[in-house]
Order: C-alpha cells, then structure tokens, then sequence
C-alpha cells in the first residue's frame, strides 16, 4: 500500500504498539533487519516517521539516514537519549509521552521513599529468610519530621509533592525557575536546597543539562540522615560519588529506579544494605504502558492525518498553519 506513509521503529516495542502501527502505516522494523547498513541504505530515504523506545540513540547520524524523517514518536516522558536540538534544527518533530504516566510514577516515588526508609524490601527478605523468630527486625528510619526537596517541580514532581501532602512533611523545591502558583519552599540553587533538607526526590530530567548535578558536595549537604530518591535519570547524580556517600555514611540511604548505565547497576550499590534498588519500572504498569503505548501511536496517527503532534517536546514546538 504506496499510500500508507513510511514508519521506522527501531527495536522492539510492546506487542499492541507494534500491531498498531502495522495497521496504520507502511511499517518498518530496523532491529529485525539482519544487516542495519543496508537496510537503512534501501528503506531510509522513504522513512517519514520513527517509533522510538526511551533508551534507543537518535542521533545525527542515524538522522542522516533518514532524509524524509518528519517527526519521532518516543515512547517514554524523557527522551534525553534523541537529539531533539538537532531534529529541530532539521525541521523535525519530536514528541513524548507526557501525562500519562504522572500519577503512577509518583506512586512508584512515594512507594520507593517509603520502602527506602522504612526499610520494606530489607524486612520481607528478613521474614523470608525464617529471621522473625530468632529477633525483631531492628527499627528503621522515618519519614516523619522529615523535609523533602524535590529537585525539578513539574508534572511528575508536583504530583509528587501532592502526594507528599498527605504525609505531614515541609516540601522544598529546586528548579530553574520559582513557580508562582504552589507554596513550596523554592531553593534557587540545589545546594541551598540540600543544606535545607534530609531527603532528595530527583526528578530532573536527564541529559547534559543535568548530568552529574547531584554530586559528592550536595550530597554531604543533605548530611547523614540524608535520603536520596530517583525516578528520573540516573546521569542526574554522580553515581561512583552516591556510592562513596553511602559506603562512608555521609547519607543514610538510597532508592533508586534509574541508573547511569542501565541495564547494569553497580555491585557496590547491591552490596550496600540501605538502598532499594527496582529495574526502571516507574510507569511500567500494564495500565499506564498501555496509555503510552496509544500516544506513541496517536501522535503519529494524527501527524500523518494533518493534524499536527498532540504532544511535541519543547525543542519541537507545533503551531498549525494558517
Ligand atoms: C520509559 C521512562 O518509558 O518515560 C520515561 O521517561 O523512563 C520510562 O517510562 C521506559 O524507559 C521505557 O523505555
């Protein structure tokens, strides 16, 4: 069907996304192709739209590949690892999947920072493990009395926050800029932040921008009953510093969903007992990968219809012409 435009994805994606697109589109599959170089050499200059997964490199190269390319669905919120600058400058669309993962990401946040504290995860092995009748678990950290800087407020940082309401603690902030619209205590540098706080939500996104920010200084700051927390990026904090912080006490404990060379997490990390540790699985519930499995496929859909992206990123801003 030479009407149907030309759609690349270039890995594997989940089953529905990937029938989906074969309904709408001329589809494409890069990562079934036995010799990539010749695949891009005989398909790429059709391609006119790209589905990509959150951990796939879009670079200039591959872009160079695909001269037609429009616009790139990213399945995933963060897209830290496409070249949006770049695809803007080519005229290219870059869209995300923004909204739909808000609410079961800060869950996972607060799920996280309770089981960080509180030690969950360490207490079920204990009771497995046949311990409980020998002695009580020992006691844990808290979350009360605590202050919370949350370092980046925005969808899922202040659904976060909201979250941290109900939980009775002082909720700080850092981000570029003060919002006027919430009460938070608004830190313009996030070391001031950490100096004010014992627990550090990370939800800046990833990317040169941010890489390395939260480092060995800032965490001293947040001292040693100090918690950090991240659901976003693990290039936001300074990995090998994190690990040292933790061996020598200088902060209390860790939760981590991301980290700087995924799928490889560092065995010091393994080998400290205050930290949880999950495999990336902020939004992968079926509910909410389902949600973005149908943004992926609907920003593109109503590309190709005329009708613009329903999402674009901030590199990639749509306006209809007139
Ligand atoms: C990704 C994520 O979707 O949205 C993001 O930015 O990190 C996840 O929700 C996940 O990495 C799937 O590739």
């Amino acid at each position: 069907d030479t009407a149907k435009p030309d759609v690349l994805a270039i890995r594997q994606m989940q089953s529905e996304v990937m029938e989906a697109l074969n309904g709408h589109f001329q589809f494409h599959r890069l990562h079934e192709a036995g010799d990539r170089d010749a695949f891009l050499a005989e398909f790429g200059p059709r391609i006119r739209g790209l589905a990509v997964g959150a951990q796939t490199p879009v670079d200039s190269a591959l872009l160079d590949r695909l001269p037609r390319l429009e616009i790139i669905s990213n399945f995933g919120v963060g897209y830290d690892t496409i070249d949006a600058a770049e695809a803007g400058r080519r005229g290219i669309i870059v869209t995300n999947t923004p909204d739909v993962l808000t609410d079961e990401v800060a869950d996972l946040a607060l799920g996280l920072l309770l089981s960080t504290l509180r030690q969950i995860p360490q207490a079920d092995r204990y009771l497995r493990a046949g311990k409980w009748p020998e002695k009580p678990y020992p006691l844990s950290a808290t979350l009360r009395e605590r202050k919370v800087g949350i370092l980046g407020l925005g969808r899922i940082g202040r659904a976060i926050a909201r979250r941290l309401e109900g939980f009775d603690v002082a909720i700080h902030y850092h981000g570029r800029s003060r919002q006027s619209d919430v009460s938070y205590a608004y830190h313009p540098t996030l070391m001031e932040m950490a100096q004010a706080v014992d627990v550090l939500m990370v939800v800046a996104p990833g990317g040169a921008g941010t890489e390395g920010m939260v480092d060995a200084a800032v965490l001293a700051a947040l001292g040693s009953d100090g918690i950090v927390i991240n659901v976003a990026r693990g290039t936001v904090i300074d990995e090998p510093a994190l690990i040292e912080a933790l061996r020598s006490g200088t902060i209390h404990g860790a939760g981590l969903d991301v980290f700087a060379k995924e799928p490889q997490v560092p065995q010091a990390l393994i080998d400290v007992e205050r930290t949880v540790l999950l495999p990336h699985v902020g939004s992968a519930s079926v509910h909410t990968r389902r949600a973005m499995g149908r943004l992926v496929v609907d920003n593109l859909v109503s590309w190709f219809e005329g009708r613009g992206p329903l999402t674009p990123v901030a590199e990639t801003p749509w306006s209809p012409r007139t």
